[in-house]
């Protein structure tokens, strides 16, 4: 079996020109399976029902690759939480948080990876967007000062610091939990770092990110290597 894992797209919309090369790379992909390991969007958030027609394309997309037979699994990450009923809807996508699952016997602890990071600020403003009085604000504030808002909160799509030591640490030794578990691989993303590492017994992998390294991961029968376009 041939797995597509890719992570951090940060996909921005129409001016976006990663939207495009994410949109040509869905409809391309050669594979059993596809994963999306979070933060395919940057901010998403619907209004009154409606997400924001932005990211109309890459939807299209995905509805696309379903059709084409390709199991498509998405893992929420803390940039796109909030497609979640919107990914549900579609049929025939698996949309799931931190799972492991079996693939080619082997099994597979997959998350977006932002639950490793202690940032004291990321966790406090994680709780103020994930709360239902930001969203009625957003609610009331409409879709274009929504979009305005939430690109301020989210800072440049384009933006790509390196993950200092401490955090890089971090997701370390969450997977090696992961595989004294009984996990024989991790892939988590977040991070931006793409790597494929042995650990505890095990390995840790990274697709690293679509957006600015344009790299994925594959696994093959189960073995993962990066692919770095
Ligand atoms: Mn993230």
């Amino acid at each position: 079996m041939r797995v597509v894992l890719l992570s951090d797209a940060h996909v921005d919309g129409p001016a976006d020109p990663v939207q495009a090369r994410l949109v040509a790379f869905l409809e391309d992909v050669r594979a059993d399976r596809l994963v999306l390991l979070g933060d395919v969007f940057h901010r998403w958030w619907e209004i009154r029902g409606r997400p924001f027609p932005a990211y109309e394309p890459v939807i299209a997309a995905l509805a696309v690759v379903v059709a084409r037979g390709v199991a498509v699994h998405v893992v929420m990450g803390n940039h796109d939480f909030a497609a979640a009923p919107k990914l549900e809807a579609l049929p025939g996508l698996w949309r799931t948080g931190p799972v492991t699952v079996d693939l080619d016997g082997r099994r597979v602890y997959l998350a977006h990876g932002d639950a490793v990071d202690p940032g004291a600020g990321v966790r406090w403003l994680g709780r103020v967007i994930r709360s239902a009085t930001f969203d009625r604000l957003l609610q009331g504030a409409g879709p274009a000062a929504a979009w305005r808002l939430l690109g301020a909160l989210a800072g440049p799509a384009g933006r790509d610091r390196a993950p200092p030591p401490s955090l890089l640490a971090a997701q370390r030794s969450f997977a090696e939990a992961r595989i004294r578990e009984g996990a024989d691989l991790v892939v988590m993303g977040h991070l931006h770092r793409p790597c494929v590492e042995a650990l505890g017994g095990g390995t840790l992998a990274n697709p690293g990110t679509f957006r600015h390294a344009d790299s994925h991961l594959v696994l093959e029968d189960g073995v993962p290597h990066l692919v770095r376009e």
